[in-house]
């Protein structure tokens, strides 16, 4: 429960400060130490120079950069004035941008030098934007406005306007792995309740802790990991700018990471290049790690255990939702073949896509879910409509209720294969050829076949080391017909360099469906 007057800017720090908290370390990048004060006094002087710009509450605020504290300083000082913190992921182009600015009708920009060419590319394209704020860091020239002259000239002193629990405090703009871009918005009550519920019952953190990862900020999952879950528990944050396995590892030591946030890419990036937990870096500070964004493996949960000592909670979590509702809690036996219970505070049933009704048990059908966070979508009317039912969100994926009470992911609704009259999920095919060593990534979707309606299609890139072949492929089907029901091997095989993937590491099968049209 929450008061009616909330602001999730003053409740991440300032509630820190006057608790007496001010020197615990906030953030932590390179070798720099935010303290709790320190990110106050940033996010107040940002917080004035907005205002002094015309800045209203309500007014959506773009925000494009990498994984560094400014982006946190940007979102903290948007919400504490009521207005609209709208991260942007860092790759995408001037079309995106102008669709999504002219969509939110965002009055304002926030943008690391090196991100800008694109935002000048949109402005002309866009009539909303007022101001734009450039932080410097490579020297890049511009006629806007400084980031740094900003906030040095501005009070440090800012009290944060007062908002209500249901004011919308994030904008995420998805496309998922299909279609144009959508907005969903996210209320200061929202953000609050997924640190606690899913951070405070599955994570368990502390003071103490320190999450880290490479998640970007502008994703949903790792704005929860890396904003509001640390900020919440007065907790650390690592940040780290285009990770790769070492520059994690490297995190790790350094900032004494115990909460490592990721997805199953970067963790089978990590177990492909250390298998073994390299001595050249100090893992002892991790306690468990966090993974979302695609379905972990089995193999994936063993071989890090194995080598890194931590179990890998998995959950499910969509932008819409604003983050995971399905997951092990900290304590719980993991069953790695389930994602898990549903998070304290979230309903979840599964559904007959026809009728609606629940399914029994152990059937497989539509997820939906209730709770705390829920689907809602900026100006989409008929996008709302057909995401939610009677109050339950429809995140579009297919689950298993176990009699256990924990849930098994089949796939996502749009991922499962009918072919000659079997429903076979492409993610279940996908995690028994990860089991291969020659695999180092897969997708598998259904392609059209005049016999038998769909195939099952394999797209596999091999590890170093291996080739694709004949006899690779044979091995690898005759792998899936003795692991699983043997009407799910892959009929088709192709070895390719790259699979398509979005900015957040998702796989996109669609575009490889499409090519197979
Ligand atoms: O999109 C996802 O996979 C996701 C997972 C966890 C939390 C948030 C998101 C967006």
């Amino acid at each position: 429960h929450y008061l009616q007057e909330i602001n999730v800017a003053t409740e991440l720090v300032d509630r820190h400060v006057s608790a007496g908290r001010g020197d615990n370390v906030a953030i932590r990048f390179e070798d720099d130490e935010i303290t709790y004060a320190d990110l106050q006094e940033q996010v107040n002087r940002l917080g004035n120079g907005l205002l002094e710009h015309g800045v209203e509450p309500g007014d959506r605020v773009v925000v494009r950069f990498t994984n560094r504290p400014e982006a946190i300083v940007a979102c903290l000082a948007a919400q504490k004035i009521g207005a609209v913190a709208l991260p942007s992921m860092k790759l995408l182009r001037a079309a995106e941008l102008v669709h999504i600015i002219n969509n939110a009708e965002a009055s304002t920009v926030v943008v690391y030098d090196d991100l800008l060419e694109e935002i000048d590319l949109a402005l002309p394209k866009t009539d909303s934007v007022e101001n734009v704020i450039v932080v410097e860091r490579n020297g890049v020239e511009h006629d806007h406005t400084d980031y740094d002259e900003l906030t040095s000239a501005a009070d440090d002193e800012l009290e944060a306007y007062q908002t209500e629990r249901d004011d919308i405090a994030l904008m995420l703009y998805t496309s998922g792995t299909t279609g144009e871009p959508k907005g969903t918005v996210h209320t200061h009550r929202q953000l609050l309740a997924t640190a606690d519920s899913y951070a405070r019952y599955c994570l368990n953190p502390t003071e103490d802790d320190v999450f880290g990862g490479n998640p970007p900020l502008p994703f949903a999952y790792g704005y929860g990991d890396l904003v509001t879950f640390p900020l919440r528990f007065g907790a650390t944050t690592s940040l780290v700018e285009n990770a790769t396995p070492g520059d994690l590892l490297q995190a790790v030591e350094d900032h004494g990471i115990s909460i490592l946030c990721s997805i199953p890419t970067a963790y089978n990036q990590i177990l492909e290049k250390y298998p073994d937990a390299p001595e050249e870096y100090d893992t002892s500070s991790l306690r468990m790690a966090v993974s979302a964004g695609e379905p972990l493996t089995h193999s994936t949960f063993n071989a890090f255990y194995d080598s890194y000592g931590v179990e890998i909670y998995d959950g499910i979590g969509t932008t819409e939702m604003l983050h995971i509702f399905v997951s092990h809690q900290e304590g719980q036996e993991i069953d790695p073949g389930a994602t898990g219970y549903p998070v304290p505070g979230y309903e979840c049933k599964v559904i007959d896509p026809d009728t609606g009704e629940e399914l029994p048990r152990g059937e497989a059908g539509m997820l939906a879910v209730r709770g705390p966070t829920g689907i809602t979508y900026w100006n989409r009317p008929e996008k709302q409509q057909s995401a939610t039912v009677d109050g339950w969100s429809l995140p579009g994926d297919i689950y298993i209720h176990r009699d256990d009470g924990r849930l098994e992911y089949k796939s996502r609704k749009d991922d499962l294969i009918i072919s000659s009259g079997y429903n076979i999920p492409g993610p279940e095919v996908e995690a028994v050829l990860q089991e291969r060593e020659e695999v180092s990534e897969v997708a598998v979707v259904g392609v059209p076949d005049d016999e038998r309606g769909q195939v099952v299609k394999a797209f596999i890139i091999v590890a170093d080391g291996y080739e694709g072949s004949d006899e690779l492929t044979e091995s690898l089907q005759n792998h899936v017909k003795n692991t699983l029901a043997p009407y799910k091997y892959p009929r088709r095989v192709e070895y390719v360099k790259q699979l398509p993937r979005t900015e957040t590491g998702k796989i996109q099968r669609v575009k490889l469906r499409e090519r197979e049209q």
